[in-house]
């Protein structure tokens, strides 16, 4: 009796392990979602500044498209983005790094984003957004 039960609960055992490892694989099998960007999508633009620039010079955006800016302020003055046309002016702390949401306007061209601190646009804290 007793030496009968033992291997069927080793069955069982076994069994159950051989289960919870294919549920296992399956979940990881799980396709990632691609990072294809439909107009209903949040796109994130990261830009770093510090004195007197920001990483990049150029930005491009769709009408329409939602933008979470990532603004990290690595310097040691306060620094923004600033657009009037665009309604962009968003503060960015010194140490920090500040998010925000901003739409495209359904309006293509370019555009000049400046840093509006006395003086930080001429040191060449200034980019174009393009909107295509
Ligand atoms: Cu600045």
């Amino acid at each position: 009796m007793l030496k009968k039960s033992v291997p069927l609960v080793l069955m069982v055992v076994l069994i159950l392990g051989v289960l919870s490892a294919c549920s296992s694989k399956t979940s990881n099998d799980q396709p990632v979602s691609s990072t294809t960007t439909a107009s209903t999508d949040t796109t994130t633009v990261k830009i770093d500044m510090n004195e007197f620039s920001f990483s990049q010079n150029e930005i491009k955006v769709k009408q329409g498209e939602k933008i979470h800016f990532v603004l990290t302020n690595s310097g040691k003055y306060a620094h923004d983005i600033n657009s009037e046309e665009l309604k962009i002016d968003i503060d960015a702390d010194p140490g920090k790094t500040t998010e925000a949401d901003w739409t495209a306007p359904q309006k293509a061209g370019s555009y000049q984003i400046i840093c509006d601190k006395p003086g930080h646009a001429d040191k060449g804290m200034k980019m174009t957004l393009t909107i295509e």
